[in-house]
């Protein structure tokens, strides 16, 4: 079986935890090469290398980038796309994949609009130099954008059996949606659990995804890195806002 190389930020869970919670389920073989030592080829110099062509012309824009042999892959919904059916964490047809697909690129555009809450105005600026339009820009999202992904993914559940998004059974889209309930929890407690009444089955998901026996091993192990104030999920208290309203 393919070894399996994951490129990705050594101290979060960030997007690459997508990739891992998708490698770990499908008990494949990877290295998640930047958390090696600097000694064996880790490093975030392992990534800084393939992101300047080290592994050929098929240039990433950013992490996490997959290898597998010959196969050079980014963005995290492509990289789910190449490894679900290899594992079998997606059905075979295509309309699931492709369904399973559109599902991943909103979690995408939901990622994004959570890490825009601390970032709102540059990634490439500190949170502390933008933290009066972070309080501006949470409030708008846990009012408007969170119930409204949320509801959406909900109602996904709703319309397709209740248990699972694509196809009645267990995907990979399962896993991504269990991460993001994981990291909307860390990141906003009190604001969570003013919402959680309205996602019985994303609940029961996330709980299915948790006791999965390999997802319980890893999570428990010292692969899943903890959440932390330098990725995606952030926990400021002070961005933790109860909405009044909504939507
Ligand atoms: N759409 C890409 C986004 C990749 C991305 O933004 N990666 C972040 C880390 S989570 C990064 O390294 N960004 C560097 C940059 O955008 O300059 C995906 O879903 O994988």
């Amino acid at each position: 079986m393919t070894r399996y190389e994951l490129f990705y930020w050594p101290d979060i869970q960030g997007r690459g935890e997508f990739v891992r919670l998708a490698l770990e389920e499908a008990a494949a073989p990877y290295v998640d090469v930047a958390r090696l030592p600097r000694s064996k080829g880790g490093g975030e110099g392992a990534i800084l290398r393939v992101l300047d062509g080290a592994l050929g012309p098929r240039l990433p824009f950013a992490a996490p980038i997959l290898r597998a042999g010959k196969i050079l892959v980014a963005q995290t919904a492509a990289i789910l796309q190449f490894l679900a059916p290899r594992h079998g964490l997606v059905p075979r047809d295509a309309p699931s994949q492709l369904w399973a697909h559109q599902l991943q690129l909103t979690v995408a555009d939901f990622l994004v609009e959570v890490h825009d809450t601390h970032h709102p105005v540059a990634a490439g600026l500190y949170y502390e130099d933008q933290r009066k339009e972070a309080r501006r820009r949470t409030e708008h999202f846990l009012r408007h954008r969170l119930p409204l992904f949320l509801d959406y993914f909900e109602r996904v559940l709703v319309k397709n059996g209740g248990r699972h998004p694509v196809s009645g059974r267990f995907s990979y889209v399962d896993l991504s949606l269990f991460q993001i309930l994981e990291g909307l929890d860390y990141a906003f407690p009190r604001a969570f659990r003013a919402v959680r009444r309205r996602i019985p089955r994303l609940q029961a998901l996330r709980e299915a995804v948790r006791n999965r026996p390999r997802i319980a091993a890893y999570l428990g192990s010292p692969r899943r890195i903890p959440f932390n104030t330098w990725g995606i999920f952030r926990h400021y208290p002070e961005l933790d806002l109860v909405p009044r309203g909504g939507r």
